[in-house]
């Protein structure tokens, strides 16, 4: 864990994403585009949050198959074993262990605020169960087990690092300095992405209305035909306007693409046309994920690679965790087994 050549430690950079839905071009460019920047020159920890997501009822068959799926989509993206430790949450029983502590140390009030909270329950208001309530603590213990300094998501993750944060300052200013006190990493621009059927609301992985989002495996046509479809405005200029933001979401979109601003692209597309305008943002997102879909469909052949890139990811971050859940027993008080 150490930079070699100056000899100093380097920071660490951990996150999630939950196996539920399908890996969206949203969580592409809020959280998975930052993590191939980060990976090169941060101690790593990419996983794939399975504890998580069995907050919302899953078909067991389907949810093994979807979160082999997404640990794929995750190398096929260019997140790199030999750079970042991948793995999946539920291979290191640290995070379950550590969620229980840290429960102590969790108001109910703290927890029923939480908008993330609100929102599911709504949603699933016959299965409103302790999961769902214990959400964030989960979170928590996932970023402080590795003593993490930053945090890669999208925007809508700022309240539950903010617990994290809390969490950790209470716990540390109990017990002497025990966790590492993360900071969010959120991107200037595409923290963001919205719905492509309504600009007004997040593009999310697990939206029923499948015209909505965008998966980073998706088809070429299908690609192609939801930017056709996607909601905008009834003018007909290209422009960045705050009133225009089916227009802005997709010069967003492109512009994560394709590297160029948002105001090149409007110039470019100002006068064009929107027909003209969203099929190029289409293509830009087709042509960017081509090799992304064609590496996904490689590694989906290859079992028993990914099984031991998994294992292998399972172990280093197993010894990480382990040393800090021995620090946080002792303070606590815990009796130790020599
Ligand atoms: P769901 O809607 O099923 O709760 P989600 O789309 O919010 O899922 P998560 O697994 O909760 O996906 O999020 C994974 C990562 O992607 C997080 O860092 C999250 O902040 C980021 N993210 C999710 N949706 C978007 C979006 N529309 N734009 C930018 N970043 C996003
Ligand atoms: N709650 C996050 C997923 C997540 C996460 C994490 C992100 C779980 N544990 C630790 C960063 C760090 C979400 O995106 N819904």
């Amino acid at each position: 864990m150490e930079d070699l050549v100056n000899n100093i430690p380097k920071k660490v950079v951990y996150s999630g994403i939950q196996p539920t839905g399908i890996i969206t071009i949203g969580n592409y460019i809020g959280a998975i585009d930052n993590w191939l920047k980060l990976q090169e020159d941060y101690n790593s920890l990419f996983s794939i949050v399975d504890l998580h997501a069995l907050t919302v009822r899953q078909n067991p068959a389907e949810y093994r198959q979807r979160a082999l799926s997404f640990f794929a989509q995750y190398l096929a993206a260019g997140i790199d074993p030999n750079k970042a430790i991948i793995y999946f949450q539920s291979h290191v029983k640290e995070h379950a262990e550590l969620c229980w502590i840290l429960n102590c140390f969790t108001y109910v009030g703290e927890m029923t605020r939480m908008t993330q909270f609100k929102d599911k329950s709504k949603k699933n208001e016959d299965n409103i169960n302790m999961g769902l309530l214990d959400y964030p603590v989960l979170m928590a213990a996932d970023i402080l087990l590795y003593q993490t300094d930053l945090v890669p998501v999208g925007v809508d993750q700022k309240q539950h690092l903010e617990i994290a944060r809390d969490i950790a300052i209470r716990f540390n200013n109990l017990y002497s300095p025990t966790f590492k006190v993360p900071e969010g990493y959120i991107p200037k621009q595409g923290a963001k992405i919205f719905s492509l059927q309504d600009p007004t609301g997040k593009m999310s992985k697990s939206d029923p209305d499948p015209n909505a989002s965008v998966a980073i495996i998706e088809d070429p046509d299908s690609i192609m035909r939801k930017f056709k479809r996607a909601v905008t405005d009834c003018e007909t200029t290209v422009e960045i306007r705050e009133d225009k933001p089916g227009i802005l979401n997709l010069l967003t979109i492109m512009s994560a693409m394709t590297g160029q601003t948002i105001e090149s692209l409007a110039d470019e597309y100002r006068d064009g046309g929107y027909a003209k305008f969203k099929q190029a943002v289409g293509e830009s997102v087709v042509e960017k994920f081509r090799p992304l879909r064609e590496e996904y469909n490689r590694l989906m052949q290859d079992k028993g690679y990914l099984m031991q890139v998994a294992k292998d990811g399972a172990e280093k971050a197993s010894r990480i965790a382990y040393r800090t859940m021995q620090k946080v027993k002792r303070k606590i008080g815990l009796v130790e087994l020599k």
